[in-house]
């Protein structure tokens, strides 16, 4: 190899030991905000919503696996260039290393976690890799410059930088392996989660309102969406490139702004009160028509009006600006947190306690809004404000303001391009109108007539329900499309619409063969 492309390795060898040596340094001491995860989360915040949506619409619950990737792509490049700028000027490459620690010194102070500890990280990681970089290109020139000054023989010098390359990889991936330790041990929070037994909900409801699951709920069709959607089968959509690891003992929930009193109430405060569990189904208003990005759980918590009714909420109030730790925040209508429907401070869902990735240990959930509006992971702050005063996070990125959730449904079954044997042929899905209720649902093959499906009886109005129906059919082709009605005599809207800025419309088409 030439000494140029021996440069380039020396600078990828550089800034990737500095790189693991400040997440090695973060992890230690700020574990929320790392270097890498802060850049990757500046990406997040200023990247254009556009670009941000069709991340999510093409790469869904991956598209933080992909930007990773793009993250280590670029930093790979411009580390192979810094060495072989480097080589060619002495400074050179190591000042490019300083600008890339700049930044990423920039991104560290733009989290809302970040504090003066934060910054030792991206501080080590410059540190390492301009001194690393500098002793290899010098390892590197006396290798080169040997063979033409013979006086030394090009073979020491070639064994010591290629012995220097070496003991830095090896540096490295031992750095790694000790960041990627500190990590598990900071399971201490998940270890905390598992001890944390939730207290049962006061005074049970009876169905349809209350947690338990009625009679004729579940249709038990094959391949229709189960009726409470696992926990590991959950969506998840978020802003946080590293979820954020709470310790329940130390979270507490304040609120503030347009009230009597400002309040705050610990996670045990909040094990205390009498507590009430419901099914809400959770729709992401990024869901394309067919999408999977909804889900059914139950979930375990305190009414929010409770809450507001405590502190005392001002007349000219009309919304509820809540914040997460990572600075995410939704605004929700206040009527939405104080009328009759149970919004939630949610500590557990499907019996568990909350899982760190869905908010971990306290979340908002509130029937008939899309989450982006509502539905506040790792919730620490609501800020009882006016919709003409304050603006949430995808507020500003050119999604509405208000996000009620769409009458909507799903064909599970047949699955697209599945083929089904003559005769009588079992559609069914699930269809949704959460806080209205589904009145009905209508399929229709091939564009026919619409005919009504049978609907299982729902759980409640803020739930999903599943259907069924049984089609003849002749061998060959066939387009399936389904649509539900809701209660308040809204129809799922036939007319193709994107999910920005307020919810796709349109019908879940499904084309299958009969054989
Ligand atoms: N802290 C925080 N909470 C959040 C979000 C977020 O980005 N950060 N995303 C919201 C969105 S857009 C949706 S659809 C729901 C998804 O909840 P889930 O991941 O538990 O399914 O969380 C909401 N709560
Ligand atoms: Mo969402």
């Amino acid at each position: 190899m030439r000494p140029q492309a021996w440069a380039a390795v020396s600078g990828a060898l550089s800034v990737g030991l500095g790189v693991i040596a400040g997440e090695l340094a973060a992890a230690a001491l700020s574990p929320s905000v790392t270097p890498v995860t802060a850049v990757g989360s500046s990406v997040i915040d200023v990247v254009p919503p556009a670009v941000k949506d069709w991340a999510i619409a093409w790469f869904g619950t991956a598209d933080k696996a992909v930007l990773l990737a793009t993250i280590a792509a670029v930093i790979t490049g411009i580390a192979l260039a810094a060495g072989v700028l480097e080589y060619r000027r002495a400074f050179a490459g190591r000042a490019v290393v300083v600008g890339f620690g700049v930044l990423g010194a920039l991104a560290v102070s733009s989290r809302p976690q970040s504090s003066a500890v934060s910054f030792v990280a991206p501080a080590v990681a410059t540190l390492v890799a301009i001194l690393v970089l500098a002793a290899l290109i010098r390892a590197l020139r006396a290798w080169a410059g040997a063979g033409d000054d013979g006086a030394e023989g090009p073979l020491p010098a070639r064994r010591r930088f290629l012995q220097a390359a070496g003991g830095t990889a090896a540096v490295a991936v031992a750095t790694g392996a000790a960041a990627t330790g500190v990590r598990s041990s900071q399971s201490a929070v998940t270890q905390q989660r598992s001890s944390i037994t939730l207290p049962a909900p006061a005074g049970a409801a009876p169905p349809p309102e209350g947690s338990f699951v009625p009679e004729g709920a579940d249709l038990g069709i094959e391949g229709i969406s189960e009726l409470v959607t696992p926990v590991a089968d959950f969506y998840r959509i978020d802003t946080a490139l590293v979820v954020p690891v709470l310790d329940a003992a130390e979270w507490s929930l304040t609120v503030t702004g347009l009230v009597d009193r400002e309040i705050r109430i610990t996670f045990a405060e909040l094990l205390a009160l009498p507590l009430i569990e419901r099914h809400v189904t959770l729709a992401c208003v990024s869901n394309t028509v067919g999408g999977d990005l909804t889900g059914n759980a139950r979930w375990l918590g305190w009414p929010v009006r409770e809450l507001l009714a405590r502190a005392g909420v001002r007349p000219e109030a009309d919304m509820v600006l809540s914040r997460s730790v990572d600075g995410f925040t939704a605004g929700t209508p206040l009527e939405a947190l104080t009328d009759a429907r149970d919004s939630l401070l949610a500590v557990g869902m499907n019996g568990e306690p909350l899982p760190v990735e869905h908010g971990f240990p306290v979340r908002l959930v509130v029937p008939g809004l899309y989450g982006f509006v509502s539905a506040t992971k790792w919730v620490t702050e609501l800020k009882v404000t006016r919709f003409a005063d304050d603006t949430a996070y995808w507020s500003t990125r050119g999604w509405s303001e208000r996000g009620p959730v769409k009458t909507s449904s799903r064909i599970d079954v047949p699955r697209a391009n599945a083929s089904v044997p003559a005769g009588d042929v079992v559609v069914g899905g699930v269809a949704w109108a959460q806080h209205r209720g589904v009145e009905a649902v209508e399929v229709r093959a091939d564009g026919g007539a619409w005919q009504r499906a049978t609907l299982a009886r729902p759980i409640s109005a803020d739930t999903w329900c599943q259907y069924t129906a049984t089609l003849r059919l002749p061998a060959g082709s066939h387009t399936l499309q389904a649509r539900a009605l809701d209660r308040e005599g809204g129809v799922q809207s036939a007319d193709p619409a994107a999910p920005a800025p307020d919810g796709a419309e349109g019908l879940h088409t499904v084309t299958f063969t009969v054989t």
